[in-house]
């Protein structure tokens, strides 16, 4: 084998675990865990980065069911007392979008702020 051929299998290597490293990357989307205990979320309010989608993981300490909702953010999902959820996210331009346990929205709220 030449170097020239060397060459392009090395560079076709090199695209196949680029591809491959992108797939694994969209698996593993940034993941905020949140806590609700007492009607409060902790924290009650995150940060993420415009144009990338995510998850928000829910711990819900509760022996009570809470309902994760957002209405802009496109999600609404029961965690059973003391148990946990996963919610995934799409990409959000920039603002800060409000979340609630739909069981006790005017209390129990939290934002989640895109920038
Ligand atoms: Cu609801």
């Amino acid at each position: 084998m030449n170097m020239r051929k060397l060459q392009v299998i090395a560079a076709l290597l090199a695209v196949a675990l680029g591809a491959s490293g992108f797939a694994a990357s969209a698996d593993e989307m940034k993941t905020y865990e949140i806590t609700v205990k007492d009607k409060v979320f902790t924290p009650n309010q995150i940060t993420v980065k415009a144009g990338e989608p995510f998850r928000i993981k829910l711990k819900n300490a509760n022996p009570m069911p809470v309902e994760l909702e957002s209405s802009k953010l496109g999600f609404e999902k029961v965690a059973a007392g003391f148990s946990d959820i996963l919610v995934n996210v799409r990409a959000q331009a920039p603002g800060t979008y409000t979340f609630f346990d739909d069981f006790h929205p005017k209390e129990t709220t939290g934002q989640v702020v895109v920038q």
